[in-house]
């Protein structure tokens, strides 16, 4: 990450939110595309005490009667930016990060196989590397919360990429053994086993590590993912605004089981609405006529 940081030539700014204060940056290394993300982070509880003391650089600074404000700059004892790269970056990784105008789309289950499953299909093997590396313990093995090889209901848990490592925050991902659970869409009766061995783990799980109550989490699947291969994504509730929690992109886990345990088929017959950037392919090849 280093080099990558060292080398990045800033060529773009792909999107930029000011209330997250989250930047996505493109960038070129010996010729590919490169994606840098910084996110200003939370104060560390440690460095609070010491935010007044630290303050130097007071520009702008404005007072009337008892209110005073202005723009300081605070030399921090921790580190204050979570930054991720991605290189080389693929052109989806681009149009995942650009800004731009998201829609809402009811996958019926004839748009999901004449359009989805072959976009699908079409996706490079590479794309999820990351995660076989995961799986076959030669990335991240450190980080492993969990692990059980059975193959057919067993699965990794740890740190989401996402995660601050604080526990409001709470961020992590369990990502199934098996490779044929390609989304939501893939889902039955058969695979019943492993999502209820997910979610108990997962309850147990954060219940001995980190002390929460299963009432404190969110455990959820994305439609549409961004890999498809089959993960879960569990969440601490007071992390309200985790990215990706929003309707139209977050199935609660224990919904998809009773759904299953209602219905065999059911994501095979439902309609799954899901948003969707306009510059993503899938959503052209939804819309183009
Ligand atoms: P998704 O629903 O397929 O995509 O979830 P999205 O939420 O990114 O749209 C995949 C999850 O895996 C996300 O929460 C990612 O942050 C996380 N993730 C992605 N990568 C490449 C990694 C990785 O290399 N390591 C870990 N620990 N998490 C990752």
């Amino acid at each position: 990450m280093e080099k990558v940081l060292d080398q990045f030539q800033f060529e773009r700014v792909l999107s930029h939110d000011p209330r997250s204060k989250l930047v996505h940056i493109l960038g070129r290394i010996n010729g590919e595309h490169a994606i840098v993300s910084f996110e200003k982070a939370r104060y560390a509880d440690t460095d609070i005490p010491e935010l007044a003391s630290r303050t130097c650089q007071l520009v702008d600074s404005n007072h009337n009667n008892i209110y005073g404000w202005g723009m300081g700059t605070v030399k921090l004892a921790t580190a204050d930016t979570n930054i991720k790269t991605i290189y080389p970056a693929t052109e989806l990784h681009i149009r995942k990060y650009e800004h731009q105008q998201r829609h809402m789309i009811i996958e019926t289950p004839d748009m999901y196989k004449q359009i989805t499953l072959p976009y699908i299909q079409s996706l490079p093997a590479e794309r999820i590397q990351w995660v076989f590396n995961i799986l076959e313990g030669k990335s991240e093995a450190d980080r492993v919360l969990y692990r059980s090889n059975d193959r057919e209901t067993g699965f990794v848990v740890l740190p989401d990429m996402k995660w601050d490592g604080t526990q409001e925050s709470l961020y992590c991902v369990a990502i199934a053994m098996r490779s044929d659970i390609l989304s939501l869409r893939s889902l039955n009766r058969s695979h019943l086993p492993l999502l209820k061995n997910i979610r108990d783990t997962a309850y147990q799980l954060v219940k001995d590590k980190y002390g929460m109550d299963k009432d404190l989490l969110r455990l959820f699947i994305h439609y549409q993912p961004s890999y498809y291969h089959f993960h879960v994504h569990l969440t601490a509730m007071s992390f309200a605004d985790a990215p990706g929690v929003v309707a139209g992109q977050a199935h609660l886990l224990d919904t998809v089981i009773d759904n299953i345990e209602l219905y065999d088929d059911y994501y095979q017959r439902a309609k799954l609405p899901f948003t969707i950037g306009e510059r993503h392919p899938l959503y052209l090849a939804h819309t183009s006529p």
